[in-house]
């Protein structure tokens, strides 16, 4: 599991094997904009560029979309009823096996997809030992017997501001830890089944999965364009059940968000996020 510097893009490889995982591409957010009367071009082609020079960086034999593909949560907009079949219809000729994860702001995307697309659960899916979600749901009990989680939906950057009132913001990559324990804990108790006195135990018999999930990673979003969630904010660690826009996972009391490690997408290590709340 490599990250490709420096794109937002994860390479997953067994034997013949190449997955390029993207996450968060909201093609169409301009168009919001526009009805607002502020009129950016679309952005598609730019994203379609990035997505080819990666391609043929990586030559992936299958392409996940991590969620997110398009940005208006329910309905079509315009924009993207023209832009995503497109879109898709171009990477086909590229890649011989294009699946996506649905996110949130996935509704309707089906009619725009060609049929060579395959939808997958907005539950996730089990690649070899990597559990792959959108992060706005629970994942399927399955994903908890992979070592390393893979989400999206957090769009995750790191806010530095200065004394002048300058704000400089990144996309990162967050690598942290993930109690196993904890996580399926607070699943069976989603799933409304009543928990043993160890989890992993209920886990393996409910649904024959073998507890083994112990680090969290979250992508940044493949939009350039598009605006995150600053994941060092002062509050954001004491109040992090609060937010909903994280997602159930990250609120679950199981990802050890103080410890987290932040990435920029060149590799850099910039620190754990307690360190960075200081700056932001
Ligand atoms: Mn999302």
């Amino acid at each position: 599991m490599l990250p490709v510097r420096p794109f937002p893009a994860l390479l997953l490889r067994k034997q013949s094997k190449r997955v390029l995982v993207v996450a968060d591409l909201h093609i169409g957010w301009e168009v919001t904009l526009t009805e607002r009367g502020v009129h950016v071009p679309s952005q598609t082609p730019k994203i379609l560029n990035k997505i080819t020079r990666l391609i043929e960086s990586c030559k992936p034999t299958s392409l996940i979309f991590l969620g997110d593909v398009k940005h208006t949560v329910t309905g079509v907009k315009m924009g993207e009823w023209r832009d995503i079949p497109d879109f898709f219809e171009t990477l086909g000729k590229k890649v011989p096996d294009i699946q996506v994860i649905p996110g949130n702001h996935d509704g309707s995307l089906e009619p725009l997809l060609p049929e060579f697309v395959k939808i997958l659960p907005s539950t996730g899916v089990v690649l070899w030992d990597i559990g792959l979600f959108h992060g706005h749901a629970w994942p399927a009990p399955e994903l908890l017997g992979c070592r390393r989680l893979v989400t999206g939906h957090v769009h995750p950057m790191v806010v530095f501001r200065d004394p002048a009132g300058f704000r400089i913001s990144r996309p990162v990559w967050v690598k942290t830890k993930c109690n196993g324990e904890q996580l399926a804990k607070s699943l069976l108790k989603h799933a409304s089944v009543k928990v043993q006195k160890n989890p992993a135990d209920s886990l393996l018999k409910l649904f024959d999965v073998k507890l083994r999930c112990s680090q969290l990673f979250i992508m940044p979003s493949f939009n350039d364009f598009l605006g995150g969630q600053p994941i060092n904010w002062k509050s954001l660690g004491r109040n992090a059940r609060s937010r909903p826009f994280i997602g159930p996972v990250l609120r679950s009391g199981s990802i050890d968000i103080d410890n987290a490690e932040t990435y920029l997408l060149d590799g850099t290590f910039l620190g754990k996020i307690s360190q960075l709340r200081a700056f932001s």
